[in-house]
């Protein structure tokens, strides 16, 4: 698919975790990808399936990749469902965390996608 920002990519940060994983300087237990966006499990799994959503290119947040490049966050959505097919039955909450009060600690932005169980409703 031919995307607006193909043409105009955002640069890596030195300093980012996520950009190091997207790398490969960082290790990651990898479960899906493409050419621009990456799967791989969370360290800290909140559900059975606790997948991030990560796309390739550096934004600080959901905001930011919504603004800047929407068939981005499209393509990160579509991963987000093809690793819910494959991980759990299909059925997936798909949050984004956006500012430390939120409770984003890794500001490259990242979907979570949790599933394989019936979740709860309780984010405070
Ligand atoms: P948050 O929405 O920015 O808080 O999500 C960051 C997530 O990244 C969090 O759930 C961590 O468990 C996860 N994570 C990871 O998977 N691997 C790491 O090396 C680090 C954090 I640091």
């Amino acid at each position: 698919m031919t995307t607006d920002h193909d043409t105009e990519t955002m640069p890596a940060d030195a300093d980012c975790l996520f950009c190091k994983i997207v790398a490969g300087d960082v290790p990651a237990d990898v479960v899906a990808s493409n050419d621009r966006v990456i799967a791989f499990r969370d360290i800290n799994p909140q559900a059975p399936m606790h997948v991030l959503v990560v796309p390739r290119e550096h934004y600080g947040d959901i905001a930011q990749l919504a603004a800047g490049a929407p068939d981005l966050l499209a393509d990160v959505v579509a991963l987000a469902d093809e690793v819910a097919s494959e991980q759990a039955d299909g059925q997936f909450r798909l949050i984004f965390n956006s500012g430390p009060h939120a409770g984003q600690s890794v500001f490259h932005v990242h979907g979570h996608v949790l599933g394989g169980a019936h979740l709860g409703w309780s984010p405070a």
